[in-house]
């Protein structure tokens, strides 16, 4: 019997079909209608823009169709599902990506081609997406992006800023300018507004209070705040929190309760990750919901919560660790708080019981640090959920051993584990990279690697093919000439594309010491001005690259390449020989700027932190560098092979000591490293200008060092000295070795992380949409 909901069924179907025609004719019938009708514009007065708007509208269409393919099956199947709530999703452009995923690039392009336009033009007409701050935010969208890819029924809910991340300007002085990114201005074509469903979390029914009640709920929507790895405890972003959580949690309760189910069997069909503690505020939030309305009991309905949740960690940075002060969670989020205080308190009970007697281990896992004011751990009540895990291996050891060490004892080491991070091959090897890509795909013979990135390793042994080693390296060429080409337009630098390309692009942050590179560039340029002219082309010639946005009012900070997107990442990382990852040991916890470096054949020159140790391990090859601990460098030699690498530097496990030196008990700073002086007394010198840089070298020589730059100088240009030798004097080899990088980078696909998040946290299954019959 016909299930058809209304009207003729075939005539439904007819006209659907009719527009499901996928060709360059129709591509072109599609977007000119999108000029004549969607924009009201005729070919006298269509520009880029215009031409760039009518193609976007026209590809969304065709995502749309197969948006509500999956929704419709979805939605009568009824699998458990996941949501993914992230307050960041950086997701960049979408033409492009659209278009190749559609694996209607040609079509497109030639469709726009024979109206009179350069695809590649319109491509540039995009705004970012820019709602996030870096590596937090990109993984979400990468998160995405494979969760469609495998089919997984996960929904991301996030906010929709009217201004994203700020646009970077850089005045005469080289000082860090902020800018509105009013990324909306011309609207989006990606977005589809949906008036109807409407969660009204304000009071309706009073007119005045309803308009001032929805111009607050956009002030709450207006911008993203630009903090990376540090809390800021501003209202607003709480009440941001709350808002998000809150109409998240009601649309994914209005989904469950279509099934008519009992709301004991919620944690059957909805599993919520938090992406960090910023929407741990849903936890209490789905428990009034069960108590205040569903009328459960207090307890069962907690059991239910924590089933339903679990928790992403993505710093160990107390810095940037959350707490709420209490007189503002109370003057907000009155409810909450006390569901907050309620559960504290059979909580410590329970600690009590296991461990009793023990004070100071009760004032350190309440939920409720006893500070003046009061404030709340937003982390701690994350750890309730049934999965914590942080983001790479040697970060999840130091969230278990180190930040949620009384956790982990007291909910036994289960609940904690570990997802590495990855990255999406498709925007970062495909799209950014689209000659790399035909390469592996015509040496392994299948384009399946883009969706099952463990068969790189298949093009390994091309890396011992002449042939392919030679087209491989002018891909690098051809990558590195066409940045130097946007630099030369854009900044007015003339760089020689032969130099050894050198990237750190990641936010500007202390910790990440864009300050090693820079005093390793001065000491390089010192160096230079000493060697006799007749002798300085043995010096490798290197292009330093640095790219990043530091947090408005950080005021120790570089910047080169202006402001850093992912558009522009999708440019760097394809002409990058060298990935620079030196953050001090212990203190980045993953990075995925380093995965993306390595699929496009950069060397890592890095410190044993976050993926890095990881990447390296579980392929790359072997530094022999300074690892002060020898037993450590055995082991992973024994693990990567006899090879060469570029690590350096204090392991994670060495640097609460050294930091302690520094600070108690310092040596002089030339004895730590005279290099490192060196440096310094030349920027103190005014040879590099007469800006004041004194506070940033103070951090170094006066104030006990605590990133350890000083301290890692030397090893750090031991490592970048093999380096050189090995770029200038064994080119042949350099170039194995990145292959050999590339081939050996499946296991950081973000496919292999979301699939284990799928099976080992969020128990859900891949639900494709059949085949349609003709
Ligand atoms: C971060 C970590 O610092 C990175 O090391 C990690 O790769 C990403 C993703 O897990 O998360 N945590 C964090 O607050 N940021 C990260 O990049 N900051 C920004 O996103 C700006």
């Amino acid at each position: 019997q016909s299930t058809w909901p209304i009207g003729d069924e075939q005539t439904w179907k007819d006209a659907l079909a009719a527009d499901e025609e996928k060709d360059t004719e129709s591509v072109t019938r599609h977007v000119v209608h999108h000029v004549s009708t969607t924009l009201a514009r005729q070919a006298f007065n269509l520009d880029d823009a215009g031409a760039y708007r009518a193609c976007a509208f026209s590809v969304r269409d065709e995502l749309i169709r197969r948006w509500n393919d999956t929704t419709s099956y979805h939605t009568a199947k009824a699998p458990k599902r996941a949501y993914y709530l992230s307050l960041e999703f950086l997701m960049g452009r979408s033409l492009d990506n659209a278009v190749l995923n559609l694996g209607m690039k040609d079509m497109v392009a030639s469709a726009m081609g024979r109206l009179g336009f350069s695809f590649e033009d319109l491509i540039d007409e995009e705004r970012d997406a820019g709602l996030g701050n870096g590596g937090l935010g990109r993984l979400a969208a990468c998160y995405m992006d494979s969760s469609a890819t495998l089919n997984l029924p996960v929904f991301g809910y996030g906010l929709r800023y009217d201004y994203g991340i700020f646009k970077q300007l850089i005045d005469e002085n080289g000082k860090q300018l902020e800018a509105p990114d009013s990324w909306l201005q011309e609207g989006s074509p990606w977005e589809i507004e949906r008036p109807d469903v409407a969660y009204k979390s304000f009071n309706a029914g009073d007119y005045e209070k309803a308009v001032a009640a929805s111009q607050s709920a956009e002030t709450i929507t207006r911008v993203l705040y630009p903090n990376d790895n540090t809390y800021q405890g501003k209202e607003l972003r709480l009440k941001q929190q709350y808002f998000w959580c809150s109409a998240s949690l009601q649309d994914i309760v209005r989904r469950f309760k279509k099934l008519d189910l009992p709301m004991t069997s919620l944690p059957d069909f909805v599993a919520i990750q938090l992406n960090d503690t910023h929407p741990t505020i849903a936890m209490p939030e789905l428990q009034r919901v069960l108590v205040d309305e569903e009328e459960m009991e207090f307890g069962q309905a907690w059991e239910i919560v924590c089933k339903v949740f679990s928790y992403t960690n993505h710093t160990v940075l107390p810095e940037a660790l959350e707490t709420w002060p209490v007189p503002l969670f109370q003057s907000l989020l009155p409810r909450h708080l006390s569901i907050i205080y309620d559960i504290n308190s059979r909580f410590l009970q329970e600690v009590s019981k296991r461990f009793p007697g023990d004070r100071e281990r009760i004032r350190r896992m309440s939920l409720i640090e006893e500070s003046e004011p009061k404030r709340v751990r937003m982390a701690l009540l994350a750890c309730m959920s049934h999965k914590v895990n942080g983001v790479a291996e040697l970060h999840s050891g130091l969230v278990k051993s180190v930040l949620f060490k009384d956790q982990v004892e007291f909910y036994g080491p289960d609940k904690f584990m570990n997802v590495t991070n990855g990255i999406t091959p498709r925007r970062f090897v495909h799209q950014a990279n689209p000659e790399l890509s035909n390469l592996i795909t015509q040496c392994i013979g299948t384009e399946d690697w883009l969706t099952d990135l463990s068969l790189l390793k298949k093009f390994e042994p091309f890396s011992q093919n002449p042939q392919v080693r030679k087209s491989f390296q002018a891909i690098k060429e051809r990558n590195k000439l066409r940045l130097a080409e946007i630099v030369e337009n854009e900044l007015g630098i003339v760089l020689d594309p032969t130099a050894m390309f050198t990237v750190q692009a990641k936010r500007i942050h202390e910790y990440k010491r864009q300050s090693l590179n820079i005093l390793g560039c001065i000491h390089r340029y010192l160096k230079i001005k000493q060697t006799p002219k007749a002798e300085r082309r043995n010096i490798c010639p290197h292009v330093a690259f640095f790219a990043g946005k530091s947090a408005p009012g950080y005021y120790i900070a570089f910047v080169f390449i202006p402001d850093y997107s992912v558009s522009i990442a999708e440019l760097l990382m394809p002409a990058a020989d060298v990935s620079v990852q030196i953050s001090t040991a212990g203190t980045e916890a993953s990075g995925t700027g380093n995965m993306k470096l390595a699929v496009s054949g950069a060397l890592l020159l890095g410190t044993v932190d976050g993926a890095n140790g990881k990447l390296f391990a579980t392929g790359v090859w072997y530094v022999r560098v300074w690892l002060k601990r020898l037993a450590i460098v055995v082991e992973i030699a024994e693990e990567a092979g006899e090879e060469q690498c570029f690590l350096f530097g204090y392991l994670a496990e060495d640097v609460d000591e050294v930091r302690y030196q520094n600070q108690y008990n310092p040596s002089p700073i030339e004895k730590r490293s005279q290099a490192c002086a060196n440096a310094i007394q030349a920027v103190r010198s005014g040879m590099f200008g007469s800006g004041d840089y004194n506070p940033f070298l103070d951090t170094i020589t006066e104030h006990g060092d605590y990133w350890l730059v000083s301290n890692d100088f030397d090893s750090y240009l031991e490592a970048e000295r093999l380096c050189d030798e090995m770029f200038m004097k064994n080119h042949a080899e350099w170039i194995v070795k990145s292959m050999l990088t590339t081939s050996r980078m499946g296991k950081f696909s973000s496919d292999r992380a979301v699939a284990q998040y799928a099976e080992e946290i969020w128990n859900i299954e891949p639900e494709p949409v059949p085949e349609k019959k003709e």
